[in-house]
């Protein structure tokens, strides 16, 4: 399997480590010395870049935030001139105040590398067609993957999201091979072709999907590997480290983060002292050679395991397991801990149910209340209503028993929950509003 930059994907750990010593040393000093935002935290912290002996030093920093772009907007800790600019790319806002993120012409570069390296782990290349149906604009994952796709040979048809019943005749025509967008919305396209009598599997050239900007589980990815006879992989980053920067290579063992570009620890969210590999904890990374907008030990808030162990493609570059949930999204339910993908999890082991799921969050009185809305799958839709009730306990039954805490199950109408063009919204907390 070809490997886009064999020096460096494959370069020993050990020299992978010197590097990002160099790199951090370097970033750290460069920081202290020009910028204000960052010597003024340094100071606080009481650590001096001569302090960073080793890469383990790292711990030393001080943590980043997505508050610390908030309370800095637009660009106050920016580390480039207006003129160095080359792009700005800009936060949706949902869950704040907006956040902005700007590229030197070198950041776009090394993006649009991350991304070539990335693409071409999942078999991607010349000869490949690739759709990019992420939003174009000021949303990361359009141009990002357009540009990582160009690089490394491939066609590419920037459909941007919308109009899905265009999308699957441009992908029947144009001989799509892999498709770049979030997994609810492919599954969306799957049901609009069947609709439109086109059988993805079976009336396309597709045959990879590179998934991701929002949480989906390994029972999702099977789903969508069997139903759309496609591989799925899971591509995976944030607007502030620049974009979707890594991806699963073929092994689908792990997303590689690419040790030049990004120094990743995983933490305990609660303590912020880091976790061991295998540990599950907060995912926060340094990002080594961003020159507009460096992120020192950003606290991403997504959670997930490290895996430094070699990976059987050859590829040097440690890896991160599939993000599990954010620290901010866990639902407390009469005092358990719940984990909406904990949720996806036991709903993709029933095959009498659909893709499509909701999670309604109350309170009733004192009592916190939780009600998974699923979709009943099509070939149980016209059941008997006795056997409904069946799945219905099925469900409720099954999470029970892996959440700890009881749960209503309503079954819908296939077709009748929200379905996403970007990224999905499926918990409803009531209790917030
Ligand atoms: O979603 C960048 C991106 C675009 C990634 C296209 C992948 C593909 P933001 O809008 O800043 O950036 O949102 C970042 O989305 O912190 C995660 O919580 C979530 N997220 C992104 N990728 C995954 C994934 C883009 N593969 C936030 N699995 C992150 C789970 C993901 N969550």
């Amino acid at each position: 399997m070809k490997i886009w930059n064999p020096r460096v994907e494959e370069m020993p750990q050990d020299d992978l480590r010197r590097q990002q010593f160099r790199l951090l040393k370097t970033l750290i000093y460069r920081l202290y010395s020009f910028s204000e935002f960052y010597h003024r935290r340094m100071e606080e912290q009481g650590v001096h870049p001569d302090d960073i002996r080793s890469l383990d030093d790292v711990r030393k920093l001080p943590f980043m935030f997505k508050q610390d772009l908030r309370d800095s907007y637009p660009d106050r800790i920016f580390t480039a001139s207006r003129e160095e600019l080359a792009r700005y790319h800009v936060s949706s806002g949902t869950t704040g105040k907006p956040t902005v993120v700007g590229y030197t012409e070198n950041d776009l570069e090394n993006w649009t590398e991350s991304l070539a390296r990335a693409f071409t782990s999942c078999g991607l290349g010349r000869g490949d067609v690739i759709q990019v149906s992420y939003g174009y604009g000021l949303f990361t994952g359009g141009l990002g993957a357009h540009y990582g796709a160009e690089r490394i040979g491939a066609t590419v048809l920037p459909t941007s999201v919308g109009n899905t019943e265009r999308q699957i005749e441009l992908m029947q025509d144009l001989h799509v091979t892999a498709i770049a967008c979030t997994p609810s919305y492919l599954l969306h396209m799957g049901e609009v072709a069947e609709r439109m009598g086109v059988s993805i599997r079976d009336d396309t050239d597709l045959r990879a999907g590179i998934l991701g900007a929002e949480p989906w589980t390994g029972q999702m990815r099977d789903r969508i590997e069997e139903t759309l006879g496609i591989k799925a992989y899971d591509i995976y980053g944030t607007s502030e480290l620049s974009g979707p920067m890594f991806t699963e290579c073929t092994e689908q063992q792990g997303i590689h983060i690419w040790s030049d570009l990004a120094l990743v620890e995983i933490i305990d969210p609660e303590t912020g002292e880091p976790l061991p590999a295998g540990e599950r904890g907060e995912l926060t990374i340094t990002v080594l050679q961003k020159e507009a907008l460096p992120m020192v030990r950003y606290r991403i808030g997504d959670i997930t395991v490290m895996n430094d162990e070699p990976c059987a493609c050859g590829r040097t570059h440690p890896r991160i397991g599939r993000i599990q949930g954010r620290v901010d999204d866990m639902l407390i339910i009469r005092g358990i801990n719940v984990f909406p993908s904990q949720v996806e999890h036991a709903l993709m082991e029933i095959p009498q149910v659909g893709s499509h799921y909701q999670i309604v969050v109350d309170r009733k009185g004192a009592l916190d209340t939780m009600l998974v809305q699923v979709e009943v799958s099509e070939a149980h839709f016209s059941d008997k209503i006795t056997d409904l009730m069946v799945i219905k306990r099925l469900v409720e039954h099954r999470l029970r028993s892996l959440l700890n805490v009881s749960v209503d199950a309503e079954l819908v109408e296939p077709g009748s929950l929200p379905r996403f063009e970007g990224k999905s919204k499926r918990v409803i907390d009531r209790r917030k509003m």
